[in-house]
């Protein structure tokens, strides 16, 4: 196992290899048999139509991974990848398998905040991003700044124009050894609670069960048409099922460059999809406007939401407004994923965030002091099983906070559990804004908000909304004049923050509420938002 990486135990290892769970396969099966299988069929498509046979992504991923070889690259290198939905990002990311080179895989809204502790925290020695965002951002000045910072960064590949930089690696495809299946395969980037980013590592044979499991419950098939609305790095749109599921069952993976009703509806009728992965904004989005825009959905046949808490009254509206059947998704890049079942009553769809995925999940919900609920109570659920980490890479003494001692990973929900198993998600026990599934570390924010000249303290709670379900206020105590939200903004962006980070609303103190223990009351601050008393 990797250093730094926390294995299962033992006999809990056993016990998912026997069950099943566990294949001695590596998540490069998923590109190599279906090349085999059916090489002549569509795997991939990319939003300008460019269409790619599965043989030809294959051929791709095989030059890639001898390509990385070349560069220098060598098994077990961790690497920083940030790449848009563009078919680079699918092969790259099986030349990367091929090449035992592990990924870290960032999202494409992420700044020089993000980017430069992660590679801090992997020790990446390569970056790759494409030459823009396809809305003007340009990820070379980003990635300037990132070996600046970072000089084991020794290489950026870029798609696109390199500039100074090299373009994707590629060479004439050579023999490479096999990787371990119960070995690390990847990274995912945690929503996270904390001041410095956390890193998920997923092994091959853990992340294969998240996937086709995944695909399974979701009735994905041969026939199935996947678009990736969401980023393709996010574990949503990724494998559950995303276009590693679609990729286990041999359907085929159609890329939208962003989730608009404009791209998607047009995507969804130009490929015939029939399913695809968005958060409840993006649903609400689709619904609002589905009858004024004339697009022929008519092939959609499932809209999976999760990543934030969907609504029964907008749930409700799905199947007469678009037109397919509604799946809601709770999951988490940590591992355990719950889903509504396709057969499931309506009321279930509508009102629950589904049931775990697999029969192995344990899941505990407790109260404050840890012990379990009454059947039927709310509490915080914790977890394992056989696709929910043990541990965050390098981060033993956060280790010790966010597992119990016997191995289960607090999530930081606070839920409750119907007899059938579908759990309501209730609220929240972690320091952190859900922004329409976009995750925010308070403690994060209140750091860099700390930086700025004229704040003495900061706190940042959700703010309920409507459509988003929250956005994310700031509250300050100053010292001097007080910034405006404009200013504090223009302050976050030049220190690098991502922009779903920065805060809606600014709020001015003179002091913050305290709990009776003395530390800020976060409840009361979003008291002051509502104006509810109690
Ligand atoms: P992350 O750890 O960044 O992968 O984010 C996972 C978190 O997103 C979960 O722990 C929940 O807090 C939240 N989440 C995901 N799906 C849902 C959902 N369907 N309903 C409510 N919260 C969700
Ligand atoms: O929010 C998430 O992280 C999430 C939501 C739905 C997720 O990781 C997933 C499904 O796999």
């Amino acid at each position: 196992m990797l250093d730094g990486c926390v294995p299962w135990p033992e006999e809990l290892a056993e016990r998912y290899r026997a069950e099943g769970y566990w294949a001695a396969e590596t998540l490069d099966v998923l590109l190599s048999a279906g090349a085999r299988r059916h090489p002549d069929r569509t795997a991939l498509v990319a939003a300008d139509g460019t269409r790619f046979t599965w043989a030809e992504l294959d051929a791709w991923a095989d030059r890639i991974a001898a390509g990385l070889v070349a560069a220098g690259l060598v098994a077990q290198d961790r690497v920083l990848v940030q790449l848009p939905n563009v078919p680079e990002f699918v092969a790259l990311f099986f030349g990367l398998l091929r090449a035992q080179v592990l990924p870290v895989l960032a999202l494409p809204a992420h700044r020089e905040s993000e980017i430069v502790p992660l590679c801090e925290l992997s020790e990446a020695v390569a970056y790759f991003i494409a030459e823009d965002d396809g809305a003007g951002y340009d990820y070379r000045d980003l990635a300037r700044t990132v070996v600046k910072a970072m000089p084991s960064v020794r290489q950026v590949f870029v798609v696109g124009d390199p500039a100074e930089f090299l373009p994707l690696p590629s060479a004439d495809p050579v023999e490479l050894p096999a990787a371990d299946p119960f070995a690390p395969a990847l990274f995912l980037l945690s929503g996270g609670t904390t001041g410095t980013p956390k890193l998920i590592p997923r092994t091959h044979t853990d992340y294969l069960y998240n996937a086709r499991a995944s695909a399974e419950v979701s009735g994905f098939s041969a026939d199935t048409v996947y678009l990736v609305a969401l980023p393709a790095a996010h574990n949503f749109a990724l494998a559950s099922p995303g276009l590693l599921g679609a990729m286990s069952t041999g359907g085929s993976v159609v890329l939208a460059p962003d989730p608009s009703a404009d791209t998607a509806f047009e995507l969804i009728e130009r490929e015939r999809v029939t399913v695809t992965a968005v958060v409840p904004p993006i649903a609400l989005l689709w619904m609002d406007v589905v009858d004024f825009m004339d697009a022929d959905l008519s092939t959609l046949e499932l809209l999976q939401v999760g990543g934030a808490k969907f609504n029964p009254e907008p749930a409700a509206r799905v199947r007469e407004t678009l037109g397919c059947d509604l799946q809601q998704v709770f999951g988490m890049a940590e591992g355990l994923l719950n889903f509504t079942r396709l057969d499931d009553t309506d009321e279930l769809k509508i009102t629950t965030q589904g049931a775990p995925l697999c029969p192995a999940d344990e899941l505990l919900i407790v109260d404050e002091e840890g012990e379990p609920v009454a059947p039927g109570e709310s509490g915080e659920l914790l977890t394992r099983g056989p696709y929910t980490l043990r541990g965050y890479y390098r981060a033993a003494e956060h280790n010790a906070r966010a597992f119990t001692d016997d191995g289960f990973y607090r999530s930081g929900d606070v839920v409750r559990q119907l007899p059938s198993g579908h759990l309501i998600v209730e609220g929240r026990r972690k320091d952190q804004i859900n922004r329409g599934g976009e995750k925010i570390p308070a403690e994060e924010l209140e750091n860099h908000l700390l930086a700025h000249p004229a704040v003495h303290d900061a706190a940042v709670v959700g703010m309920p909304d409507e459509v988003m379900g929250e956005r994310t206020c700031a509250f300050v105590v100053v010292k001097g004049e007080a910034p405006t939200l404009r200013e504090v903004t223009a302050f976050l962006r030049e220190r690098g923050v991502a922009a779903y980070k920065l805060p809606d609303r600014l709020e001015v103190l003179e002091s913050f509420p305290q709990t009776k223990v003395g530390k800020v009351s976060k409840v009361a601050l979003v008291r002051l938002l509502t104006g509810e008393n109690g």
